[in-house]
Order: C-alpha cells, then sequence, then structure tokens
C-alpha cells in the first residue's frame, strides 16, 4: 500500500510539473509571429513595409534569378550572401532591436528593397 501511494505522489508531481513546462511554452510561441515575404525582381518586393513585434522572424523566399538580402542602415545588421538562381531558397532574420532596418538586393535596387519597423 505504501509503495503505490509513494507511487501515486511520484507520478503526480511529474504530471504537474510537465503541465506547467508546456503551459510556458505555448504562451512564449504565442506572442511571436513568423512573417513571410517574397524576394523576387517585381513589385511584390519594392518597397516593403512590414511592422512587427520585438522577438518576431521575418522570412524571405527566393523566386526566380540570383539576389541577395542586406540590410542597409538601421538597427540590425544581417547579410544572406548572393544566392544564384535558387527557387524557394529562404533567409530569415530575428528581430531583436527596437526600431527601422533599411535592406536592399544590390543587384535589384531599385525594385527590391524594405523596411522592417520593430515595436515593443
Ligand atoms: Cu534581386
Amino acid at each position: 500500500m505504501r509503495y503505490f501511494l509513494s507511487l501515486f505522489i511520484i507520478v503526480f508531481i511529474f504530471s504537474c510539473e510537465n503541465d506547467s513546462i508546456t503551459d510556458i511554452s505555448n504562451s512564449i510561441d504565442e506572442n511571436l509571429t513568423l512573417y513571410d515575404l517574397s524576394w523576387q525582381n517585381s513589385s511584390v518586393s519594392t518597397n516593403q513595409q512590414l511592422t512587427i513585434q520585438i522577438g518576431d522572424t521575418v522570412r524571405w523566399t527566393w523566386d526566380s534569378g540570383g539576389h541577395n538580402l542586406r540590410s542597409t542602415s538601421g538597427v540590425e545588421t544581417f547579410d544572406s550572401g548572393f544566392i544564384d538562381s535558387s527557387p524557394g531558397f529562404q533567409f530569415q532574420w530575428v528581430f531583436t532591436q527596437i526600431g527601422s532596418t533599411q535592406y536592399v538586393c544590390d543587384p535589384h535596387p531599385n525594385t527590391m528593397f524594405g523596411t522592417i519597423t520593430v515595436t515593443e
């Protein structure tokens, strides 16, 4: 009897801990957002404007052609490097600084550029 009582208490404690761990991870995930943008030499990538919250991720997906994605000014610094003719390639960045960051594709500066603004 004592054995079963001990077993019951141990199982009960473990189930409580698991519940609280799950709750914490769920609440963190709910507050973070993944934004998808297209990165191609056309109007869909011209003057992209996006306002996100701190900790959110922006993910750009390459279309046809060769492109890079490089920050030019602002609070964040990133550079995908030049990716040649790889449709479906993805570059993503987690934004952790409050403020705006401008970015561009160096081969196509007139059609491929944008600004990500991060708020609290
Ligand atoms: Cu480009």
